[in-house]
């Protein structure tokens, strides 16, 4: 139950990070998901990102909307910012505290439904906008905690676990964030740790929009034969694009790798991604190639991950807007009231 606090104590032998902190000191209330949640995977593996990170939890902001999916920040990162918006609204509630506060770390966790339905527009707008923010969607294509309606990214042709088909076309939402402009774009599994744990710190560190579809199969309501979004399913029809290795700033490069097979892609932080392709026609960094090849394997039935495109220039809504550095809270009466004469040059730039 959420409202029972984890005991605090730890094994004092457990590995510390930078920060001198434990795994425990990433975590947040215990889940209340169903026992076997894809999503209970997916917040795990964002703990283990912040951790390997050395983030202090408190410059996290997460923020969602409703869902199963819109639960989990309770469950982890239990001393960062938190906020449970309202269905379908997270996006805009993202983009205010954003533009407020430009030194957090912006996390947005959506479902399927919160993101491809009631939210359909508020997601569009954030991306478009380029939000500097991890925008993950945990699309298990129901609605989970409205007990299994199908969602607008379940596949046309899936069955319901009642054996009802479903006859509409599916929103693709990684081909949506690639049209819209967000300059990385990632899909992943939540039972595909080893590939969905770097993916997420390289979105942390990505200084623009940067959008995750992660396959999240709900154990309760479509993890059946004839469900396209079920373990079996996705681990028989999962096509890696290329395997990520995140590279920390202050970390040398020590993995060896064959000559020609790793691109190297430097982040403006200094981090580095280190790409290793496995589809040797796939290139990150062509969007319309991306969204062709992404069209022409899903006819092929099969699920595309990895990193799927990353801008190696990305830029964000505050540089768009030339936006103050300084968060709004930290402005001095000097900023905010600048005087009359300033205020009189600034009407006659008007006029
Ligand atoms: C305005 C509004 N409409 C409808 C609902 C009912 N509702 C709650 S969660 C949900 C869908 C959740 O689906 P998804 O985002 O895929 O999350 P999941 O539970 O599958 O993780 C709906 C329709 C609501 N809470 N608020
Ligand atoms: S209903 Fe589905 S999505 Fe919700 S907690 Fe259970 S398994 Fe997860
Ligand atoms: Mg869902």
């Amino acid at each position: 139950m959420t409202y029972i606090a984890k005991p605090k104590f730890h094994h004092p032998s457990l590995p510390t990070n930078a920060l001198g902190l434990t795994h425990r000191d990433y975590e947040g209330s215990i889940s209340t998901l169903c026992a076997g949640c894809g999503h209970d995977s997916i917040s795990a593996a964002i703990m283990q990102a912040c951790f390997e990170l050395d983030l202090p939890p408190h410059r996290v902001a997460k923020l969602s909307g409703i869902g199963c999916s819109s639960k989990t920040p309770t469950y982890f990162l239990g001393s960062a910012h938190g906020f449970n918006s309202v269905h379908g609204r997270m996006p805009s509630v993202l983009t205010g505290a954003n533009l407020a506060n430009r030194d957090l770390i912006y996390l947005g966790v959506s479902g399927d439904g919160d993101t491809a339905s009631i939210g359909l527009g508020q997601f569009a707008h954030a991306i478009r906008r380029g939000v500097n923010m991890v925008y993950i969607v945990e699309n298990n294509g129901v609605y989970g905690l409205t007990k299994g309606q199908f969602s607008a990214t379940a596949d046309r042709g899936s069955k319901s676990k009642r054996g009802v088909t479903n006859t509409d076309n599916s929103i693709e939402l990684v081909a949506i964030a690639l049209q819209l402009g967000a300059t990385f774009v990632a899909r992943g599994f939540s039972g595909d740790k080893e590939q969905l744990v770097p993916i997420i710190k390289a979105a942390i560190e990505h200084q623009g929009a940067a959008f995750i579809d992660c396959v999240s199969p709900c154990v309760a309501f479509n993890n059946h034969p004839g469900s396209t979004k079920s373990f079996d399913y996705v681990r028989e029809h999962n096509e890696a694009v290329n395997r990520l290795d995140f590279i920390s700033p202050r970390a040398p490069i020590n993995v060896s790798y064959e000559p020609g097979t790793v691109e190297i892609v430097e982040q403006h932080d200094g981090s580095r991604l280190a790409l290793r392709k496995l589809a040797a026609d796939y290139d990150p960094h062509d969007r319309l190639g991306a969204m062709t090849y992404l069209q022409e394997r899903a006819a092929a039935g099969e699920i595309v991950t990895g990193l799927l495109y990353v801008d190696r220039e990305p830029t964000d809504l505050h540089a768009h807007l030339g936006t103050v550095e300084t968060p709004l809270n930290a402005l001095g009466d000097a900023e905010l009231c600048p005087g009359s004469a300033t205020l009189a040059k600034f009407n006659a730039s008007l006029r």
